[in-house]
C-alpha cells in the first residue's frame, strides 16, 4: 500500500508533539497501526520541521536551513575524520557547539602558521554595507586566507573537516588563519550574514549563508584568548590543535551563536577558521 501525509495525519503528528508526546512515542504509535518505519519516520520529520518553519515565520524569523552536523547522538568519545580520529570534548545543543580535541597534530598546527606567516596583514571582515572587505575595529588580529584546496595540508584539514561535521568540501570557504598578541581580541559578534545589511544579497550569491564555523587553535597563548559566547557564558580554551565548531539554521540572534575571542593576556594567539556556507562556495 502507498501511505500518505494526509492533511489529517499532520493534524495528529502536531497534536501529539503538543502533548508533550516524544518523536519516538509518536513513531511507534505509527508504526502499531500499520505505517512502514522509514515513511513514517519521513513523514514526521518533514511535519514537525515545516510546522516549527511555520511558527519561526509568526515570529517574524527567517526559515530554518539544513546545517553541518558531526555524529554525536550516541555520545561517542572519537569521530573519524577520515585520516585521524578526533575527540569530542563538550557538546552543547542550543547554541549548537561541539568541541574537538585533536582535530590538528602539532605539525600540522606549525606547519600552518609557517605557510601563513609571509602572507599577513591587518585583518579585513567582509564589509555587510557593500559586499566588499574592510579592515575592521572589532578585530585587531593579524589575518590571511588560503584559496579552497590550495596544497596538500590545507586540502587534508578541509577534507577532515568535511567528514567530522557532514558537509560538503565545496561548501566551505578558504581557511582563514589569524594572528592575536597580547591586547588584541574579536569582539563578540554572529559569522552570518546580517539579512538587513545591504550588502548581504551580494555575498549570499557566493554560496548562501554561512551555516557553521570552525574555529582550529593553532598556538596557545599563556593567558587569555578563550572563544566566548556570552549568551551562554561558555569559554573555550584554545588549546592547541583543539577546535570549536558551531552551527547557525538561521542567520538570527535566536541561535544563541554570539561569539567572540577574548583579548589574549599574555603569549600568542593563532587560529585557524573554517566557515561553512549552505551552497557551493566559488
Ligand atoms: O579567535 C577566536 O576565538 C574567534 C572568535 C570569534 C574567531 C572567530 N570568531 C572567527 O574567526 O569567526
Ligand atoms: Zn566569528
Amino acid at each position: 500500500m502507498t501511505q500518505q501525509i494526509t492533511p489529517e495525519l499532520t493534524q495528529w503528528i502536531v497534536a501529539q508533539a503538543q502533548a508533550g508526546h516524544s518523536a519516538e512515542s509518536v513513531l511507534q504509535s505509527m508504526m502499531a497501526s500499520g505505517w512502514d518505519e522509514d515513511v513514517a519516520l519521513d513523514a514526521l520529520e518533514s511535519t514537525l520541521r515545516s510546522h516549527l518553519n511555520e511558527q519561526a515565520a509568526a515570529q517574524g524569523l527567517p526559515p530554518a536551513v539544513p546545517v553541518p552536523e558531526p555524529d554525536v547522538d550516541e555520545s561517542p568519545l572519537y569521530l573519524d575524520g577520515g585520516d585521524r580520529q578526533v575527540a569530542v570534548l563538550s557538546v552543547m545543543a542550543s547554541p549548537r557547539v561541539v568541541v574537538f580535541g585533536g582535530l590538528l597534530s602539532d605539525d600540522e598546527c606549525d606547519a600552518l602558521i609557517a605557510a601563513a606567516k609571509p602572507r599577513m596583514s591587518r585583518s579585513l571582515t567582509v564589509a555587510t554595507q557593500t559586499g566588499g572587505e574592510e579592515v575592521n575595529a572589532d578585530r585587531t588580529s593579524q589575518g590571511m586566507f588560503f584559496q579552497r584546496g590550495e596544497n596538500a595540508l590545507v586540502k587534508r584539514i578541509e577534507s577532515r573537516i568535511a567528514k567530522l561535521v557532514n558537509w560538503p568540501v565545496q561548501n566551505g570557504e578558504g581557511i582563514q588563519v589569524l594572528q592575536y598578541v597580547p591586547g588584541t581580541e574579536y569582539k563578540p559578534h554572529y559569522d552570518y550574514f546580517d539579512p538587513k545589511e545591504p550588502g548581504t544579497p551580494t555575498i549570499l550569491k557566493r554560496g548562501g549563508q554561512r551555516v557553521g564555523t570552525v574555529v582550529m587553535y593553532l598556538s596557545e597563548p599563556e593567558k587569555g584568548g578563550g572563544t566566548t559566547f556570552p549568551n551562554v557564558f561558555l569559554e573555550v580554551a584554545p588549546k592547541r590543535g583543539n577546535a570549536v565548531f558551531f552551527s547557525y539554521e538561521r542567520p538570527h540572534p535566536s541561535t544563541k551563536t554570539l561569539h567572540g575571542g577574548a583579548p589574549v593576556i599574555a603569549g600568542e594567539k593563532w587560529i585557524a577558521t573554517k566557515w561553512l556556507r549552505e551552497g557551493e562556495f566559488k
